[in-house]
């Protein structure tokens, strides 16, 4: 009886999503999941990344808290759209809540929704938003084992970001072996290594993620459609 009530608390889930892909793909709108631990600098990329992108895309943003409106008062001072989603405790966001935030956005004025998810390496991975893409974010003063720890935090993703790298020499993780790790769960996304004090990967990062937006929307890595 119990497993039925799970299954069905992800099937709702899963629904929800195909929903969310379906509405956002009709009107030719990328989603983007950015995942990872709480500081791992999730909203310092997006603040690094948004000015670029920008320039030739529409974008908005859904950010994902337990608490507080801080993340998404420093995306709005950016001047981007952004809706704060409140889980009130949760340690994820689920498709519903986007549901609802992408209600409060206009979609035909955007070309891109990049979610940033709750600070949390675990349980965001098991749950399909709706998105078209993933991106992990993993900083280098979190250990390069956690790619072997936290291996649903990296499969499936269509890209790694090693965040922090100003921060390597102080610290004893090895970009090589968490290359190898990452590589192993998941051997074809993008690695790029940043560091928002001096804008390294930035732009590379930011072509990127253009490209991504001039493809026909891929199929979830993460749903049953
Ligand atoms: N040295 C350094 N600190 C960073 C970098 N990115 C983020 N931080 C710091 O890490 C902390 C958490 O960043 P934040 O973006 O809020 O992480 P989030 O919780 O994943 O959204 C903040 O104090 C940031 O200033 C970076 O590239 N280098
Ligand atoms: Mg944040």
């Amino acid at each position: 009886m119990k497993v039925e009530v799970l299954k069905n608390v992800f099937e709702k889930n899963e629904n929800a999503a195909g929903e969310n892909r379906r509405r956002l793909s009709a009107r030719g709108v990328t989603c983007i999941n950015l995942l990872g631990g709480a500081g791992c600098g999730k909203t310092s990329i997006l603040e690094a990344v948004l000015p670029a992108l920008t320039k030739s895309l529409r974008v908005a943003v859904l950010e994902g808290d337990l608490a507080t409106t801080r993340d998404a008062a420093r995306i709005a001072e950016l001047g981007v759209p952004v809706v704060q989603l409140l889980t009130e405790g949760g340690c994820h966001l689920n498709a519903t809540l986007i549901e609802h935030g992408l209600d409060r956005l206009p979609l035909d004025e955007i070309d891109l929704v990049i979610i940033e998810n709750v600070g949390n390496p675990i349980c965001p991975a098991n749950f399909d938003l709706g998105e078209h893409l993933r991106i992990s974010v993993l900083s280098v003063t979190e250990g390069d084992d956690k790619p072997s720890k936290y291996p649903l935090l990296f499969k499936g993703v269509a890209a790694v970001l090693l965040t922090k790298c100003d921060l390597l020499p102080h610290t004893d993780f090895d970009i090589e072996q968490a290359r190898q790790d990452i590589r192993r769960v998941n051997p074809h996304a993008q690695i790029f290594e940043t560091d928002v004090k001096n804008g390294a990967g930035i732009e590379q990062l930011a072509q990127w993620i253009l490209t991504q937006c001039q493809q026909p929307a891929p199929p979830s890595l993460c749903s049953k459609e």
